[in-house]
């Protein structure tokens, strides 16, 4: 779809339920039902949209409720056949005023707002139903459980209260294969599937991966384990341990002799003296690669164990309650289900100009079987810097094309350190441009000419220019579920898409953080919900995360400008410190590389609204700092926190120095 304004009205019209409210004027009945659902599109305008069918009289209603003009059966028969949802099969004695239902979004000509259709029956459409609701009793009762008052789980103002869902039709005696089929078998998929077998339920989970274009494959356990944060942080180390290996071992003693000691100068260490190991790329690609085989097959066995089927197949839905399965020896086969999750996760944005098929992408990096060699990295935000680092790390030539800034989304002051680091290592960036055109030289390299003219010619080019959600292949539409055109992305209240019984998770969820935990803990929440009587919706906000760049940055909340932007600069207070951890402190050759934190906080209520950390050991920095800002820590409570000495981490306990105060930052001493 080429037109912005369009697609995003098409998405939000996906993102929200239609009650089809139908009866006949002068049916008191009608009328109350068709309010109730009003004000509750007018209480939510972006879950639920009102549709009336109004019939001048109720022969006319009942004409089409009843009988069709061929004299078959009417709309009601209809509806009743629908396999979308067990209590459909009701619909087919209702003869009475209202006759209620809710349908999948069509796009917004066709269902614009409230009434507005051109003849009653226009919009109402038998293969856009999903669940029959009733008539004005039942609607005022599916209307007040939407509306029941849940009972807040977290404390006032830190968490999050309980999460309102439309009923899903789920009836425990309902005579599909599974209570839950679950499609994508990665970091979401996986823990909900367990989780729900757990609870009790019947479980299915499909997992089929197809070949990037390069023609890389792997195991279960979807992208995490097999092309993300497990062999991305391996190949972190390698970097770390090679930079350790220059910067510091030498300052250590380690492998240092009397002799050498004897003719010790004051610049020994330096890069010059220690220069990068030679670095064996086949001995570290194979390594990882065993290790992630290792956990295909542990995460093979705890499906079995869990007692949730694993089905090695690619699905796409025939309805919203049955599948299509399609084995790598291209057997079909179906499964239906009474309750499904989308967990189908994103696969890498190709890049678009021409000889963008000589790119290759993460999906294949850390499989390559050939050493990396020049490489020439596209994209200049979490995954595109992230190999570009541990490229550089183990000593390959690394350039990075960046369009337009580092790190779009982070704090701008880390960002623009992690560049500086990163350059300091000897990283080249071409600020500006994007790759115009790529072929295949006579050498066999690729020549890449960039948009500014300029041309250079790379062993490999990685593109990371982003991810998109893998649901092109899913017959969504059957399921009566748009994805939003520009990115695959499924729209989601709670989880929950616009038809009741299929919800999505992880990365392919509209608005998800692409992370790894929040996957898994979305998936486990909304499957207690499912299966185990909870109400506690998952909580997206204040996620913290590192990005394994060479100077590692460790982030929770708001970053500084989108603080600022959200409170006015002049409601915060931005304490900061600049600091050498003490691991780097002898280290001669380390002394351009410092590390860093801040605290973003609310000037009124003392609230931390943000902390950013640039120094080793980002990650484990960061996530006890997680749980302090979900509890909704004020600068205080972390000042008044007694250290961890000598830490990192402990850093943030003596931050005193305001940006405001233009006092030196840097840290003395303990
Ligand atoms: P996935 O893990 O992508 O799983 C989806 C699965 O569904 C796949 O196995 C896929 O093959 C399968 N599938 C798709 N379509 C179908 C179908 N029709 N039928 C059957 N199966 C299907 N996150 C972090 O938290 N920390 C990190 O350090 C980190 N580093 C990363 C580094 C890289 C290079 C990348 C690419 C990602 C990284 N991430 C990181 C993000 C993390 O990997 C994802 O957020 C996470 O894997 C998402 O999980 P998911 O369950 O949504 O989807
Ligand atoms: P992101 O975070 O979506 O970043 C994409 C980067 O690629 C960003 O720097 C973009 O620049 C750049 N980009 C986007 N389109 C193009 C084109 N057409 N040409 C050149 N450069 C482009 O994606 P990542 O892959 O880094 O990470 C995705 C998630 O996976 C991440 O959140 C992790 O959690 C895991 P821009 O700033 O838009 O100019």
């Amino acid at each position: 779809m080429n037109n912005p304004a369009a697609a995003s009205a098409l998405a939000n019209a996906a993102s929200r339920s239609i009650v089809h409210v139908a009866g006949y004027s002068s049916c008191g009945f009608y009328r109350r039902a068709a309010s109730v659902v009003a004000s509750l599109t007018l209480l939510f305008p972006s879950k639920f949209q009102l549709v009336e069918h109004e019939f001048p009289t109720r022969e006319a209603y009942r004409e089409w409720l009843i009988r069709n003009n061929d004299g078959g059966g009417g709309f009601r028969d209809g509806v009743g056949r629908r396999p979308t949802a067990p209590g459909n099969l009701r619909a087919t004695s209702h003869a009475s005023s209202p006759f209620c239902w809710l349908s999948s979004p069509r796009p917004p000509s066709s269902a614009s707002g409230t009434g507005g259709s051109e003849s009653p029956e226009s919009d109402a459409n038998i293969d856009d139903v999903v669940e029959f609701i009733g008539g004005c009793d039942d609607t005022l009762e599916w209307c007040r459980k939407l509306l029941a008052v849940q009972e807040p789980r977290e404390r006032e103002g830190v968490g999050v209260g309980g999460a309102n869902m439309v009923p899903d039709g789920h009836d425990p005696s309902h005579g599909y294969d599974y209570d839950l089929v679950v499609i994508g078998g990665g970091s979401g998929g996986l823990a909900a599937s367990k989780e729900a077998s757990k609870l009790g339920a019947k479980v299915a989970v499909l997992d089929y991966v197809k070949p990037s274009p390069a023609g890389s494959v792997w195991g279960l356990g979807g992208t995490c384990v097999n092309v993300g944060c497990i062999p991305k942080k391996l190949m972190h180390n390698a970097a770390l341990l090679t930079e350790s290996h220059v910067h510091d071992v030498p300052h250590y003693g380690i492998g240092v002799t009397r002799e050498m000691e004897a003719g010790w100068s004051e610049s020994y260490g330096s890069s010059e003296d220690n220069p990068v190991p030679p670095h064996g790329w086949e001995t570290l690609r194979s390594n990882v690669q065993n290790h992630i085989r290792g956990l295909n097959f542990k995460y093979r066995v705890d499906l079995r164990e869990k007692e949730v089927t694993y089905i090695n197949a690619l699905g796409s839905f025939l309805d919203a309650h049955t599948l299509e399965t399609v084995n790598s020896k291209g057997v079909k086969s179906t499964v239906s289900f009474s309750r499904c999750i989308i967990a189908v996760g994103g696969r890498p944005t190709p890049i678009d100009c021409p000889g963008g098929e000589l790119a290759i992408s993460s999906d294949d990096i850390f499989s390559l079987e050939r050493d990396p060699g020049k490489v020439l990295c596209v994209g200049a935000s979490y995954i595109s810097l992230e190999c570009a680092g541990f490229l550089r790390g183990i000593g390959r030539d690394v350039t990075v094309a960046v369009r337009s800034i580092l790190l779009r989304g982070f704090d701008r002051e880390c960002a623009d350190m992690i560049g500086e680091h990163m350059r300091g290592m000897g990283i080249t960036f071409i600020e500006g441009v994007v790759p115009a055109k790529l072929e295949r030289t006579e050498g066999g390299r690729v020549g890449v000419t960039f948009s500014d003219g300029s041309v250079d010619e790379y062993d490999t080019v990685l593109g990371a220019i982003g991810r998109t959600g893998d649901t092109s292949k899913l017959g969504l539409i059957n399921a009566g579920i748009v994805p939003n055109p520009k990115n695959g992305k499924i729209p989601a209240v709670h989880e929950q898409t616009t038809t009741p019984n299929v919800y999505v998770i992880g990365d392919v969820m509209e608005g998800c953080p692409e992370l790894t935990p929040v996957a898994i803990h979305a998936g486990k929440m909304l499957v207690r919900r499912l299966f185990g009587g909870s109400d506690r919706p998952m909580d997206y906000r204040n996620v913290c995360t590192t990005v394994f760049t060479p100077l590692e940055y460790g982030t929770v909340g708001y970053s500084e400008d989108d603080a600022a932007s959200k409170f006015g600069k002049d409601n915060l207070v931005v304490y900061h410190k600049y600091f050498v951890p003490l691991e780097w402190s002898i280290s001669a050759s380390r002394s351009h590389t410092q590390g860093f934190c801040k605290a973003v906080v609310d000037k009124l209520t003392d609230k931390v609204l943000g902390l950013h950390y640039l120094g080793p050991n980002a990650g484990e920095v960061m996530q006890g700092f997680g749980t302090a800002m979900k509890l909704g820590c004020t600068f205080d409570d972390i000042v008044e926190t007694v250290g961890i000495h000598p830490t990192t981490a402990e850093e943030f306990t003596t931050l005193s120095i305001t940006k405001d105060s233009g006092e030196n930052a840097a840290a003395g001493g303990c």
